[in-house]
């Protein structure tokens, strides 16, 4: 951040940066597009897994970073703690985002809006933290490879960047608990609405280049076990067992996101990408993978009495949280290896996997226009233009279904816009003929390649549901995966 930017972050008679984000925010809560601002008291650092075993980072966090565009610029100033209470809050920095928790930094995308468009903004993509955003120096950070290698490296940034082949993807990232908060009895943990997905433009290193270079064994059901590097001392290390078919195929290690560099909440300077998979499996600020043939399981990975006594240190993240857990397991099944790994499909074999992985992403859809609580007006020809978003993880969307009035009656949607690859969402529109004046529930169902499609609502807990059926979404005890599409209605109002 150069000094004149300080300069007009602090003076509070100019219209700053921060001033015209405050305004923008005020407009958002004044039209409502702040949705459920009230439920966020009683979730404030919650886990992402709500189970019991899971632990609060207590420790304080560091100052809100800058972006690495301005930890660039010479003039900024480090050791100037004066100008730190000054650096804009996480609510200042991503004014669309609404603030589950400050510290460790977890916020969704405010507005229905979001889901108008194909690009998702930095600004207004969601951040799922499980400890605080870690200060890193670029030139100081490595990434291990370790495991079934000709030669354990450690890899520095550069090497990274510019000794292998560059690429681009676009990756539709969704929390595994987006949508928690609509299963009913409430479950533990963050309260995601609808937001905590976005669409961005990934660029960095194909996996399969670096693996393939230092000799890793890479056989179809082997693991790349890939781990972050910010767990505060004595907590878990965010860990993932990621199959090896899906890395040699297309996972990165991104340093870029939509043309800038990551930014620190987004995993700066590197992190894992899983195109088409749940959020989770892309693990931000990596600093090691490690090539095994099962995922991490069982006491080697779990450490005990190191560095403290009873700790889940690599296996928390993989094992015991991520899990389809009905209410009548007491906790999740573990396993070396699955015979599938998309999670629609482990959902299905309930007969070889008791509680599915989040892995591939499910199919889901969301409406972007018309907004909740919006008044709309018929065009001149007297019709309406549904506007939103369809994913299916690493499979095609084939249909999106859009129905006005909460699921009774449904017609085709067309669909529109830029298709890269599958791992990018697809826009989608509806054009509403004839739309009587008054109050509408809007839904809308994908469909995938597979014919998968999203049922209508979540089951009761006592139904001990593992899969999809009965058009219902398994009640379960982390809430994760959810899409089904009555929770995700949008109410609007039709002008006369
Ligand atoms: N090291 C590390 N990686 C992580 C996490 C984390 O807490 N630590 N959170 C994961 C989860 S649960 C999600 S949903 C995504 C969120 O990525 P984003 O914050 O860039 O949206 O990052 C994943 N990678
Ligand atoms: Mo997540």
């Amino acid at each position: 951040m150069s000094q004149q930017q300080r300069r007009d972050e602090g003076d509070s008679e100019g219209a700053s940066l921060r001033d015209r984000f405050v305004e923008r925010r005020r407009f958002l809560m004044a039209t409502g597009t702040m949705a459920g601002v009230g439920v966020l008291a009683g979730c404030q650092g919650s886990p992402d897994d709500g189970t019991e075993t899971e632990t609060e980072s207590g420790t304080p966090t560091a100052e809100p970073e800058p972006t690495p565009d301005e930890t660039q610029t010479p003039d900024d100033d480090d050791d100037d703690d004066a100008d730190d209470d000054q650096e804009p809050s996480l609510e200042e920095r991503y004014p669309g985002l609404r603030i589950l928790s400050p510290e460790p930094e977890n916020a969704e995308a405010a507005a229905r809006s979001t889901y108008a468009d194909y690009i998702t903004p930095r600004e207004e993509h969601y951040i799922r933290n499980h400890y605080p955003t870690p200060d890193i120096e670029e030139s100081e950070w490595s990434v291990s490879l370790t495991g079934l290698v000709d030669s354990e490296v450690d890899l520095s940034m550069e090497e990274i960047k510019h000794s292998f082949s560059t690429e681009s993807i676009t990756h539709t990232m969704q929390c595994a608990g987006n949508g928690r908060s609509f299963f009913d009895p409430q479950v533990g943990g963050n309260q995601w609405s609808f937001g905590a997905v976005g669409n961005t433009v990934w660029t960095g290193t194909p996996v399969s280049e670096i693996l393939e270079y230092y000799g890793a064994e890479t056989s179809e059901d082997y693991f790349l076990t890939v781990m972050g590097g910010e767990h505060p001392e004595g907590e878990d290390i965010f860990t993932r067992s990621i199959p090896m078919e899906k890395v040699m195929d297309d996972t990165l290690l991104a340093y870029n996101m939509n043309g800038s560099p990551v930014s620190p909440d987004h995993g700066f300077p590197v992190r894992l990408l899983v195109p088409g998979w749940f959020g989770c499996n892309n693990v931000k600020w990596v600093n090691r993978m490690h090539v095994m043939e099962t995922m991490v399981i069982g006491d080697e990975w779990e450490e005990p009495g190191a560095p403290e006594d009873g700790q889940r240190t690599y296996t928390h993240w993989q094992q015991y949280s991520y899990r389809v857990v009905p209410e009548e397991d007491t906790r999740a099944t573990h396993y070396e290896d699955i015979p599938v790994y998309d999670t629609r499909d482990q959902m299905e074999q309930t007969d070889q996997i008791d509680n599915a992985y989040m892995y591939d992403q499910v199919e889901k859809s969301l409406i972007g226009y018309p907004g909740e609580g919006q008044t709309v007006s018929p065009s001149p020809a007297g019709t309406i233009e549904i506007i939103g978003v369809a994913w299916a993880g690493d499979d095609a969307v084939e249909t999106v279904e859009v129905s006005t009035d909460g699921g009774d009656s449904w017609g085709e949607a067309e669909f529109f816009g830029p298709v890269d690859g599958n791992s990018g969402w697809r826009q989608f529109r509806y054009v509403w003929e004839d739309p009587s004046s008054g109050d509408h529930t809007l839904v809308s169902r994908a469909t995938d390649e597979r014919g998968y499609t999203q049922p209508a609502s979540i089951s009761a807990p006592d139904d001990q549901l593992r899969s999809i059926s009965n058009d219902q979404y398994p009640w379960n005890q982390s809430g994760y995966g959810l899409n089904a599409y009555e929770p995700h209605g949008v109410s609007c109002t039709v002008e006369e």
